[in-house]
């Protein structure tokens, strides 16, 4: 028998439930036991008039304990106990802080009323995890907020505040203070008003409006791309029009068991702790991180600018560098409309925004960047630049202060080379716009110390980051991939298919966009540069896509010309382009190619395959260490369907023997250049997984 973690105090009349669960009293068996001990205990005691239910620690219960799922019926269920604490004859008041969230506002659902801390939050975030309430939170939260609000929280799986809660009915009232103190007052005032204890099951729903209803379930399968549980999240609420409570109930129950064993919720479940131990690098457990005060950024451009908001954003202090006034001017201007955007979209008011742009200065010269503990560089991508902006920032660095790199493919060894301090040296990639792409890919090169890598994921960690390690290759982790497969885009283009065939095949396999709308958004032009710049040094071998170069050489270069590989002349969505088309056919015609027909479950198997064979020579090269980074990396930076836990974890649902057919089969089509990974034929071939990989390791 495992520890009981909720116990039951005493302060006069009062039963005081206290739940201890460190460090989020998640809802474990143990809790459960509790919980149902203490109802059983209060019952029978007449001296008790009513309890509180309090949380120790941080927070209130912040849901099920995600671990115990897959695991099969641990007794007694989180309904039933809830269930138990509805028989209660004497009412019961939960007094919620921090993170009330899952099954933990579902229990607070399951008492008879709710105070909240001032700081405190509630929601019902499980269809983030792929599955739904399951403990009778679609069921209870409609009663007290009406279906359309219940469905807009629980299919958003948004957290709200407190004053929010108190608006939409979910909470009583907002306390300041003692919390505790504030629940038992707010409890003898409703003890000695007499009211009848009514459960929240037992309230009515409030006014129905069917078509409203039908409407919004649309808007949330239309939004969902896919994702199951949202939109059975929505029909589970829409129940409570139609059945009764026990009959809701049922039927939430039956949903939950069925998404909880979809590869779905594995998925997401595999992502939630995914991105917890992403930045958790074996090796580094003893490595000491610099402390890190004030930030240097070497140049003000879009890249600079979004780093500097995403430090300041974090309450760190940033000096910036740039070339000349007119430069610093300008980076101040990029600045100033962030932060006039933020406040625009309703994110930060006036004054927030100015509290925050205070901490960002913008100076001419290095000499500035002193007494910044770590600086990142953020300049023109030019080995040759790097090299000299590094020397020199050696020179005016004091001992120990980190040197960061931006760059998204140079080589960090490289650069590290040029300082008397390589082992201070690391990458810190960000993803544009800097300060809201969660992604981060730390690079270390090969003198990189621990305590560098440990500063970097640290700071990382600080200003909200999803931290990747990655070592030093063209591309690192993300841009690696991504170029892997935008070669078989391309290849696709050049067989048969057309760019909005691929684009609506990868939008409906729940990426965000398709990569020629994503080529067109960031511009044709930077990678045409580097094209021609390599140009002499290609492997003249190796198969070669002519399209992207011939659209550019008409001046277009995507969304800012008005025109790319769509045409944006109606304003808004990318319109395919005749013109476009005649040309891919011109161009096949010119290279005796016979086109080819792919169905969009072919264009989605390529990309997969692809993304999973770079991955495995990745992981084979350790520049990533674990098939979790490469995940992470593909989830945060490039918009992979979070549903779909990553291409390796998906790799190993959909089995490594199918991966490496299809892989074999794009190369048998002509994939000059592109090989099945040896790692992934030595896993598919002895019946491995990558998980088993990481597990061997
Ligand atoms: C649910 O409730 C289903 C029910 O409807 C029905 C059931 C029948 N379980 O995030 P942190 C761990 S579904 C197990 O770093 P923070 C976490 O892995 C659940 N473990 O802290 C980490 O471990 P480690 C619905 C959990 O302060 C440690 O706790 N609820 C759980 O940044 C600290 O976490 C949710 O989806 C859990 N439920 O954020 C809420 N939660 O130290 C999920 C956390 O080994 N949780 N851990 O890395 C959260 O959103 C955040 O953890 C929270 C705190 C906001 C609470």
């Amino acid at each position: 028998m495992s520890e009981i973690l909720a116990r039951v105090e005493h302060r006069d009349d009062i039963a005081l439930i206290v739940v201890d669960n460190p460090p989020v009293n998640a809802l474990s068996q143990a809790v459960r036991e509790g919980l149902n001990r203490a109802v059983v205990e209060i019952a029978a005691d007449e001296s008790v008039k009513g309890a509180v239910l309090v949380c120790a620690g941080r927070t209130f219960i912040a849901g099920a304990d995600i671990k115990e799922f897959g695991k099969g019926p641990l007794e007694p269920s989180l309904p039933d106990t809830i269930a138990t604490m509805e028989t209660l004859q004497k009412p019961i008041v939960a007094a919620l802080h921090g993170t009330a969230l899952g099954g933990g506002l579902e229990v607070a659902l399951g008492c008879h009323y709710r105070v909240i801390d001032r700081g405190g939050q509630v929601g019902l975030p499980e269809v983030t995890l792929g599955i739904i309430p399951g403990a009778g939170g679609t069921q209870r939260l409609p009663r007290l907020t009406g279906i359309e609000q219940a469905i807009e929280l629980i299919t958003s799986g948004k957290r709200i505040g407190a004053e929010k809660a108190l608006a939409f009915g979910i909470a009583d009232k907002v306390v300041d203070g003692d919390l505790t103190a504030a629940a038992i007052a707010f409890l003898k005032e409703k003890l000695s008003a007499g009211e009848a204890v009514v459960p929240v099951s037992a309230r009515p729903v409030g006014k129905v409006d069917q078509t409203r209803i039908g409407e919004q379930i649309a808007k949330v399968t239309k939004k969902a791309r896919g994702q199951l549980s949202p939109v059975k999240a929505a029909e589970s609420v829409a129940n409570t029009a139609t059945l009764s409570f026990a009959d809701g109930m049922a039927r939430e129950r039956a949903i939950f068991e069925e998404l909880v064993a979809s590869d779905q919720s594995k998925a997401l479940r595999y992502a939630f702790f995914a991105e917890r131990a992403v930045s958790k690098v074996p090796g580094l457990e003893d490595a000491e991180a610099k402390e890190v005060r004030t930030v240097g950024i070497v140049g003000a451009g879009t890249m600079g600018s979004g780093i500097a908001v995403a430090f300041a954003d974090a309450g760190m202090r940033v000096i910036m560098s740039e070339m000349s006034g007119e430069a610093a001017d300008a980076g101040r201007d990029r600045i100033d409309r962030i932060y006039a955007d933020q406040v625009q979209r309703g994110r930060l008011t006036e004054d927030m925004t100015a509290e925050r742009q205070m901490r960002i200065t913008i100076a001419v010269g290095l000499e500035a960047l002193a007494g910044a503990d770590l600086v990142v560089e953020a300049v023109f991508e030019d080995l040759d630049v790097k090299k000299d902006l590094f020397a020199r920032l050696d020179g005016i660095l004091a001992p120990g202060a980190v040197l960061a790199t931006n760059t998204s493919y140079l080589d960090i060894d490289a650069i590290a080379a040029a300082t008397s301090r390589p082992d201070s040296v690391c990458g810190m990639h960000f993803f544009s716009p800097a300060n809201v792409m969660k992604l981060l890919e730390v690079v270390r090169a090969a003198k990189t110390d621990d305590r560098t890598v440990k500063t970097a994921l640290d700071l990382a960690r600080r200003i909200g980051k999803v931290a990747v390690l990655s070592g030093v290759c063209d591309g690192f982790i993300g841009n690696r991939i991504w170029a892997a497969w935008r070669k078989q885009a391309e290849f696709l283009v050049e067989d048969g298919a057309y760019p909005e065939d691929i684009d609506a095949a990868v939008t409906a396999f729940g990426f965000p966009m398709g990569p020629f709308a994503v080529y067109d958004l960031s511009g044709l032009d930077i990678a045409w540069a580097q094209r021609k710049r390599h140009a002499a040094t290609r492997d003249p071998a190796a198969r070669y896509v002519e399209i992207p170069d011939r659209i550019c050489e008409l001046g277009r270069f995507g969304r800012k010309t008005g025109a790319g590989w769509y045409d944006y002349s109606g304003g808004g969505a990318p319109a395919p382009d005749p013109s476009i088309r005649q040309m891919i056919e011109a161009h096949r015609d010119e290279k005796g190619i016979v086109p080819q027909h792919f169905t969009a479950e072919d264009i989605q198997r390529r990309m997969r395959a692809t993304m999973v064979n770079e991955g495995a020579n990745i992981l084979a090269e350790k520049i990533a260490h674990r098939p979790l980074d490469v995940d992470m990396v593909m989830l945060f930076g490039y918009g992979y369907p979070r549903w779909r836990g990553g291409p390796m974890f998906e790799a190993d649902l959909v089995g490594l023997p199918q991966i490496l057919e299809d892989v074999r089969e794009m190369c048998a089509a002509g994939g000059h250049g592109f090989a099945p990974s040896p790692l992934l034929v030595e896993l598919a071939e002895s019946g491995k997984s990558f998980a088993d990989w990481a597990e061997d390791k």
